[in-house]
């Protein structure tokens, strides 16, 4: 079954409220929807938590999925990071309205060390693809979580369509640059536009996902509309947004973070509880809708499928 219950409807909290002020709003929501349950006709429960109307129908659940319980599709769309928007979370659901612009689609280009190159709209991007979906924890850098169903394909699919050459040490992933439509590229927060990678093998892991919907829908602009990179055992933003360019590359692509603060951001970013972020601890998390922190496991608990990538490799070093 393709989506579940919502348990909650209300916006997340984010980090800076205070615990007992959270305990008593909630108090005060599970109060007021009980009385709602008595007196609201049994349909009108439905309008406080709609469950969307899919884009996409019967696609396949990967067996990568995980079954925990799903954020809301509400939370999911309006507590995001996406500072082409601005640097608030509630920013990217605001100014992301009309992104893309569908009057505007731009091409995405895959290039460099490859005997494949090409250009291609989105719909020719996708077209080769069957997707499906795949549930995920998001972990993000500042401390809390999420459980989405995002709808993508592999992207070790694409990448082998190209076909990389011997060369290809390393995939270089680039965001959209329009000042016009993304208001937070006017100011420089970061570097634009917004640079990620992966070495090669890691790019080439089964986990690496490119999305292009989340709960059955077409991806939202806030959500990184029309397609972004999902890699669940990294910290969130390696997880790049409206990618226009997938290049292989023969040198360590130094990401905009990696720029940003090379001493509090890595290249490798997986999500590690012994690693501390230099201004505070990665031991635990808060997923969005829950009032207690849970432990934050290493690789955001994909260690199955990802730990072999790193034997050998000091992680504390590497970070
Ligand atoms: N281009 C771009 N991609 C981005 C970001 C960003 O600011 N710009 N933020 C990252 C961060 S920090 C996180 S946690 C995730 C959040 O994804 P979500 O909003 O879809 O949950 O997107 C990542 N991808
Ligand atoms: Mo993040």
């Amino acid at each position: 079954m393709l989506i579940k219950k919502n348990k909650y409807s209300e916006l997340p909290e984010n980090q800076v409220t205070d615990e007992s002020l959270y305990l008593n709003r909630r108090q005060f929501i599970n109060k007021s929807a009980m009385i709602a349950a008595v007196t609201a006709l049994p349909k009108l429960a439905f309008a406080n938590n709609p469950i969307p109307e899919p884009d996409y129908k019967e696609l396949s659940q990967s067996p990568f999925s995980t079954d925990e319980e799903l954020t809301p599709f509400d939370d999911i769309t309006s507590y995001n990071n996406f500072y082409e928007f601005g640097t608030d979370k509630s920013d990217p659901a605001k100014y992301a309205t009309n992104f893309p612009d569908k009057s505007e689609s731009w091409p995405i280009i895959i290039d460099g060390e490859c005997d494949k190159p090409g250009e291609y709209t989105y719909d020719d991007l996708i077209k080769p693809f069957t997707l499906e979906e795949r549930i995920y924890r998001l972990r993000c850098v500042e401390g809390w979580s999420m459980v989405i169903p995002w709808v993508g394909f592999s992207l070790a699919d694409l990448l082998k369509q190209a076909q990389p050459s011997s060369k290809a040490k390393f995939v270089e992933f680039t965001t959209l640059y329009n000042p016009q439509q993304m208001p937070g590229q006017q100011r420089q927060v970061l570097q634009w536009p917004y640079v990620e990678g992966l070495r090669i093998d890691e790019a080439m892991n089964p986990l690496s996902l490119l999305a292009v919907g989340l709960y059955g829908k077409e991806l939202l602009g806030q959500n990184g509309a029309p397609i972004r990179l999902v890699t669940p055992w990294k910290y969130g933003f390696k997880s790049i947004k409206s990618i226009v360019q997938i290049r292989f590359v023969e040198k360590m692509p130094v990401s905009s973070w990696m720029r940003a603060g090379p001493s509090e951001y890595g290249f490798y970013s997986n999500v590690n509880p012994n690693v501390s972020h230099p201004r505070w601890s990665q031991t635990r998390e808060r997923r969005i809708g829950d009032l207690l922190k849970r432990e934050t496991h290493m690789f955001n608990g994909y260690q199955e499928q990802v730990a072999h990538l790193y034997t050998g490799m000091d992680l504390k070093r590497n970070f």
